[in-house]
């Protein structure tokens, strides 16, 4: 028999019951910038605007991920997102899509 006090058991009820925050579009049709963190990433193969097409095409598919940049000039990827997207997601994304990053 589990004995708790009620308080913390219903302290602890949103964090198992809970759904995991993904990006949402707010009332402007904005997608919600709430917890948003940056990771750039040095991109060394990207070469022109079809490689950034390409990268954006694969990371805005990411749940989590707001806004892809990507610098031609500096060879490098931006990702605004949800502190639930990690470094590592967003690199494995650019290998998949034939952009390895650095
Ligand atoms: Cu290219």
């Amino acid at each position: 028999m589990i004995v708790g006090t009620g308080k913390e058991r219903r302290r602890r009820l949103p964090e198992v019951t809970g759904i995991a925050p993904r990006a949402v579009k707010n009332k402007n049709g904005e997608k919600e910038k709430m917890n948003t963190q940056q990771t750039t990433l040095s991109v060394p193969s990207i070469v022109c605007g079809g490689c950034a097409s390409a990268i954006k095409k694969a990371l805005d598919n990411l749940r989590g991920v707001n806004q892809v940049d990507v610098d031609t000039a500096a060879k490098t990827v931006t990702v605004k997102h949800t502190e639930r997207v990690p470094r590592q997601e967003i690199v494995t994304a650019l290998d998949r899509a034939g952009f390895p990053a650095s």
